[in-house]
């Protein structure tokens, strides 16, 4: 924890000139929150005008004399949440700047801090409070917060972000991803009101390699003295104090009698911390996670990873999804298909989606989006990488459903890439050592035509080699898969992160037509007959649930820049491909893995 500490101070100091935003107020359902979401005016500023014509005083024309040109209450909406691709037609497209202000009244209460919450923005924010710079935040997919304690009013008060969605060449995701760079206010914002000593943050889970006791810690902010804090569990009747340093840290250990969660009963505890004036419930499933050989276990015993690949986006409605509504549509099919497990690709989802997948009992590969090609050599690439996997298990770190941290995807094998995904592993390990360590490799050796070997050298650094591999798709015709050998370099547990091909929901022809529905169910049959022969083979979560929209995919009339690979269409069509995975899932959990 000592290095820990000073890793995050590290950071702290590395940070830019602009102020970054404190530590994250984790369980954020758990406090009194005042929802900042539905209409915010907007300003689009595609030449960057914003900053020197002070958008952030949302200011009015003192006379008519005065010249202001902008006027925030003449200029249209757009909601919140929501990106502002699929709410404008003209801006599906659009990268830049928008601006937007939200006036609201508040009623301030005595010994109360008050917090302006973000559940994501993509990419950059700059963040203005009653016209005061409060400080920015990059990385699109992460939760952040500002205190604005001293300058809220009581009365009437008025926020103002500045949001910016192009792409950047030192970015995480940097120039060129296969989806769509959705801009905007993406998740709910809210002001969250906190006792002036609170519980910042804290880990309850199993004892790393226990099942009956726990284990973790709780960290208060604001105490300038050892403060009492109490933690109960009533239904296994639990009743544990611990008295924190000076700097409001504690750990605790202790003997608990408890169900384990599993995806056949996921049993979630109602857990209560109470310090310092401060109390919040959480739901909480205890289980473990680790690996033997080139096996997962989940509470100890083998498990067969059914799952599936997916995109944050909404069915039906389209863009980005942010609601429960949304999130039980999109795991209510990945359960239908029988799967256990799902890969939330290819960065931070909304909590509501891991919450959910804690009560459905899904488990979940959470990554950050390390994608293709980034900045590998720039120093400050590889701290925003960081601080996307803090802040990502800052909020997630107490869901069960949540098994692996996944540290990138399909990246390139050189030495720059190496040495920064080594580091982000043990930036990673050194966060949460109860999680195992994945990410999505592609790059393969071929020995003659027909034998693959995988030896990229992160997979020494992870505890689960996932590998994305299209043969039938981008590599070679259907058939190689028949006679297709795979050799690992690492004996390590293996998951197969990617595999498919596109078709269009009701497109028909023979089986080696592309773009077919034929096709695909197809390559999904040979896809499924080549991997069950891979002894390490620990699961997969095919590529993909849902279409979704990617500026990559241009083709008319078959793509209309929509990745096609779904088992799904947007519009919730079920394919064959479909029912072929969901047919091969219902073997595999009627046959318990060993
Ligand atoms: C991949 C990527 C994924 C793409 C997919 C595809 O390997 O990881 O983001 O969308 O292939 O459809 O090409």
């Amino acid at each position: 924890m000592k290095r820990l500490k000073s890793l995050l101070f590290l950071s702290a100091a590395l940070a830019s000139a602009a102020p970054s935003p404190p530590s994250l107020i984790a369980n954020l359902g758990a406090r009194t929150t005042m929802s900042l979401s539905g209409t915010w005016r907007v300003i689009l500023d595609p030449y960057e005008i914003g900053l020197s014509s002070r958008f952030y005083e949302n200011r009015k024309p003192k006379d008519k004399q005065d010249l202001v040109e902008y006027d925030f209450d003449a200029a249209g909406t757009l909601k919140v949440p929501g990106d502002w691709n699929s709410q404008r037609e003209s801006l599906l497209f659009y990268e830049g700047p928008l601006w937007y202000e939200k006036s609201f009244s508040y009623h301030k209460r005595e010994r109360t801090r008050t917090f302006l919450y973000f559940g994501a923005t993509n990419y950059q924010a700059r963040v203005y409070f009653n016209g005061k710079r409060m400080g920015e935040h990059v990385g699109g997919f992460t939760p952040f917060n500002f205190e604005v304690t001293e300058d809220v009013r009581d009365g009437g008060n008025f926020v103002v972000v500045e949001v910016n969605n192009a792409r950047r060449s030192d970015g995480v995701p940097a120039l060129s991803t296969d989806w769509w760079n959705y801009g905007g206010l993406t998740r709910d914002v809210s002001l969250v009101e906190i006792p002036e000593t609170f519980i910042q943050n804290y880990s309850v889970q199993l004892a790393k390699g226990s099942t009956n006791e726990i284990a973790g810690w709780v960290q208060l902010n604001g105490a300038t003295h050892p403060q009492q804090v109490t933690l109960e569990i009533q239904e296994a009747k639990v009743e544990q104090r611990v008295t924190t340093d000076s700097n409001g840290y504690a750990e605790f250990r202790f003997p608990a009698k408890l169900s384990l969660w599993s995806p056949e009963t996921p049993k979630l505890y109602q857990v209560v911390l109470s310090a310092a004036g401060d109390r919040l419930e959480d739901q909480i499933g205890f289980r473990t996670i680790e690996t033997r050989g080139t096996k997962i276990l989940l509470n100890g015993k083998p498990i067969f990873l059914r799952g599936i690949s997916m995109h944050e986006e909404a069915a039906f409605r389209g863009g980005r999804a942010f609601s429960r509504e949304d999130d039980a549509i999109l795991l209510g099919w990945a359960r239908e298909l029988g799967c256990n497990f799902v890969r939330l690709a290819h960065y931070p989802y909304n909590e509501d989606m891991v919450r959910l997948a804690d009560q459905m009992g899904i488990l979940v590969w959470e990554e950050i989006p390390v994608y293709w090609d980034i900045d590998w050599k720039n120093p400050a690439t590889l701290q925003l990488a960081e601080e996307q996997m803090r802040d990502l298990i800052a909020r997630d770190r107490n869901r069960a459903a949540a098994i692996f941290w996944s540290i990138g995807n399909e990246t390139p094998v050189n030495p720059a890439r190496t040495e920064f995904l080594k580091q982000l592993a043990s930036y990673a390990r050194e966060l949460d050592s109860t999680r195992l360590l994945t990410a999505a490799l592609n790059r393969t050796e071929h020995e003659g035509a027909n034998t693959r070997l995988l030896n990229d050298p992160v997979a020494e650094f992870l505890d689960v080699v996932g590998m994305n591999e299209y043969i039938g798709w981008y590599d070679g015709p259907i058939e190689a898969t028949d006679t297709m050998q795979w050799k690992f370099a690492y004996e390590k547990p293996l998951i197969i992160s990617e595999f498919g091909a596109g078709a269009p929901y009701g497109t028909h022809g023979t089986a080696d037509t592309r773009f077919t529905e034929e096709y695909q169910v197809s390559l999904f049959h040979h896809q499924i007959a080549m991997l069950r022969k891979i002894p390490s083979l620990a699961g997969m979560s095919p590529w993909v649930l849902m279409d979704f929209r990617s500026p990559r995919r241009p083709l008319a009339g078959v793509q209309d820049f929509y990745n096609r690979k779904g088992l799904l269409s947007d519009r919730g069509q079920r394919k064959q491909a479909f029912y072929a995975l969901q047919k091969f899932y219902n073997e595999m959990a009627a046959a318990p893995a060993e």
